[in-house]
C-alpha cells in the first residue's frame, strides 16, 4: 500500500430538497467519511490506499464496504461486527444559513474500532499512515487506535499525516485543543485549515500556525486557506500556493479530504513540497464543483501535468 487510513465512514442520507429536513421526504444514498475519501481520491489518482475500520454487520455496512471496494480501495482488514450498527447521517441544505449535518452514529460499529483490530503486518508495508481528528473524539477505544497506529507507524517508517478535520459536533473545543495537539506533536506532516488552526493554537496567521506546530514536533505543516490555496511551512522552506479557480462551489464538504489526497499523491510521486501542495488544491478544486464527498474525486487523467510541462500549474 501506499498509503494507509482507517477510520469511521457512514451511510449519507441527502435530501433531494433544500429547507428544513423535517419536510425533507426524498433522499439520495451515498456515503461520507473523511479517511475513505482521502482513501478514493488516492486511488483514482493510481495509488494503492488501504482503509480500515468496523463497520455492523448489516445491509449498510456492506453497501459501504462494497461502495469503497468498487473505488479500489483495500478494504481487506475492514471488520463487520455483528453487535453494533453502521453509522448514518443526514444533510440539511438551507439556503439562507449554514448546511448543518445530523449524525446517527452514537455506539457505531466504527465506533469500537480497537488497537488490535490494527494489523502490524499490513501497515508496516505502507508508505504513509493518514489519521484525522474525527477518530479520537468518537471513543476511548477509537483514540487508543490512533495512538497505537502512530506507534505502528514509527515503528516501520511510515510518514504520519494528519488532518485535524476538527469537527465541533462531536467534542468541545477545550478537548480538541488539548487532544489533538498531543497528536499532531506525534505526527509528520499536519494538515489544518485556516479555522482548524486558529481553534488550535489561537492564531489566524498561517505563518504563526504553521510555526507552533513545527515547534510541536512536526517536520512539515499546510494550512489550508479556502480559495485563497494553502501556505506550506517545513523545516528549510516556506510558500504560499494560490489556490486552483473554481468555475462554482458547489458544495464544499470533503474538499479538505480531496486535498490531503491530491497532496499525498505529490509525495507519494516524489515531488517537492510546493508541487504537492499545487496538486492538492488542483483536486480539491475538483471536489468543490459536485455534491457529494466522493463523488467530484478526480481521476489522473484529470490534473496530470501536461507532459511539456516539468510543473503542475
Ligand atoms: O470530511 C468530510 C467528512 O467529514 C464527512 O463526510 C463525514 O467523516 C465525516 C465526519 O465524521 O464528519
Amino acid at each position: 500500500m501506499d498509503v494507509v487510513t482507517f477510520g469511521e465512514t457512514m451511510v449519507l442520507f441527502n435530501p433531494i430538497s433544500v429547507g428544513p429536513l423535517r419536510y425533507a421526504g426524498l433522499f439520495e444514498k451515498t456515503i461520507g467519511g473523511a479517511e475513505s475519501n482521502v482513501a478514493i481520491g488516492l486511488t483514482r489518482l493510481g495509488h494503492r490506499a488501504g482503509w480500515i475500520s468496523r463497520l455492523g454487520k448489516d445491509e449498510f455496512g456492506l453497501y459501504v464496504r462494497n461502495f469503497i471496494r468498487g473505488e479500489g480501495v483495500d478494504t481487506s482488514r475492514v471488520i463487520f461486527d455483528a453487535a453494533y450498527p453502521t453509522g448514518v447521517f443526514f444533510k440539511e441544505r438551507r439556503p439562507m444559513k449554514e448546511s448543518k449535518i445530523y449524525y446517527y452514529r452514537k455506539e457505531s460499529a466504527a465506533s469500537r474500532l480497537r488497537p488490535d483490530d490494527l494489523d502490524e503486518e499490513y501497515i508496516a508495508k505502507a508508505g504513509f499512515l493518514h489519521i484525522t481528528g474525527i477518530t479520537p473524539a468518537l471513543s476511548d477505544s477509537n483514540k487508543e487506535t490512533v495512538y497505537h497506529a502512530i506507534r505502528l507507524a514509527r515503528r516501520h517508517g511510515l510518514t504520519v499525516v494528519f488532518d485535524p478535520n476538527i469537527r465541533l459536533k462531536l467534542w468541545s473545543e477545550e478537548r480538541v485543543r488539548s487532544e489533538l495537539l498531543d497528536v499532531a506533536a506525534r505526527c509528520d506532516i499536519v494538515l489544518p485549515g485556516l479555522e482548524e488552526g486558529e481553534v488550535l493554537t489561537g492564531s489566524t496567521d498561517p505563518e504563526e500556525i504553521a510555526a507552533y506546530l513545527l515547534d510541536l514536533g512536526a517536520k512539515a505543516v499546510v494550512v489550508k486557506l479556502g480559495g485563497s490555496g494553502a501556505y506550506y511551512a517545513a523545516v528549510h522552506e516556506s510558500a504560499r500556493i494560490d489556490g486552483y479557480p473554481v468555475p462554482h462551489i458547489v458544495d464544499p464538504v470533503g474538499s479538505g479530504d480531496a486535498f490531503a489526497a491530491g497532496f499525498l499523491s505529490g509525495l507519494i510521486r516524489g515531488w517537492s513540497w510546493s508541487e504537492a501542495v499545487r496538486l492538492g488544491n488542483r483536486v480539491a478544486a475538483h471536489a468543490l464543483t459536485v455534491v457529494g464527498d466522493v463523488e467530484g474525486l478526480p481521476f489522473w487523467s484529470e490534473v496530470a501535468p501536461d507532459p511539456e510541462e516539468q510543473v503542475l500549474r
